[in-house]
């Protein structure tokens, strides 16, 4: 059993206008498929190929050097997506653009406010030097704005992704440009926190 690209729950034009049409189609059929394709011609013939690879990459000290890399890059590319297309929202039209409950007073109880969280997110995705990813992670219990270069998975330190940011050019460059910070900003548009609670709620 190789693996494979998720099904997207939505269409390539449910994000629009934050995320464009065109963006999401390459970014979920080329970008996401050449992650996958590349991480199963890396673990084809081994044991890893039957593994679960959240697994995997919780333990990557344990992998063959020889594939190690190419795992980190590519299991980390084929997971951090798989979660991405779910963290994005296709009935923003209509939902709020904040956590409620639970997650929410865990937000306040840390950063100070939702506002404050906001504002370290968007730091964090804004100072990720080339290419990688914002994530708001929980370890311990406890939540935690950290940011990690190329494809890392917040997993390989055992920090479990409730919400990322892919800041790779290749997410918003058609629309964006080099206009990072506004792409940013629409992402908060289009936060599924519906899951993202649901996230939290798993980890505990
Ligand atoms: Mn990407």
């Amino acid at each position: 059993m190789a693996f494979e690209l998720p099904k997207l729950s939505y269409k390539y034009d449910a994000l629009e206008p934050f995320i464009d049409a065109k963006t999401m189609e390459i970014h979920y059929t080329k970008h996401h498929q050449a992650y996958i394709d590349k991480l199963n011609a890396a673990v084809k013939g081994t044991k890893y190929e039957k593994q679960d690879l959240k697994e995997i990459l919780m333990d990557v000290d344990s992998l063959p050097e020889k594939i190690r890399n190419s795992i980190i890059n590519h299991g980390g590319g084929h997971i951090n997506h798989s979660l991405f297309w779910e963290l994005l929202n296709p009935n923003h039209k209509k939902s709020e653009k904040q956590p409620k409950g639970k997650l929410m007073d865990k937000i306040e109880d840390s950063f100070g406010s939702f506002d404050d969280f906001k504002k370290k997110f968007s730091e964090a995705s804004l100072s990720r030097f080339g290419s990688g990813w914002a994530w708001l992670i929980v370890k311990d219990d406890e939540l935690e704005v950290i940011s990690t270069p190329n494809q890392d998975s917040p997993l390989m330190d055992s920090k479990i992704p409730i919400l990322g940011l892919d800041v790779w050019e290749h997410a918003y460059y058609l629309k964006y440009q080099n206009k990072r910070a506004e792409y940013i900003e629409a992402f908060f548009n289009i936060i599924n926190w519906d899951k993202v609670e649901e996230l939290y709620e798993e980890s505990e």
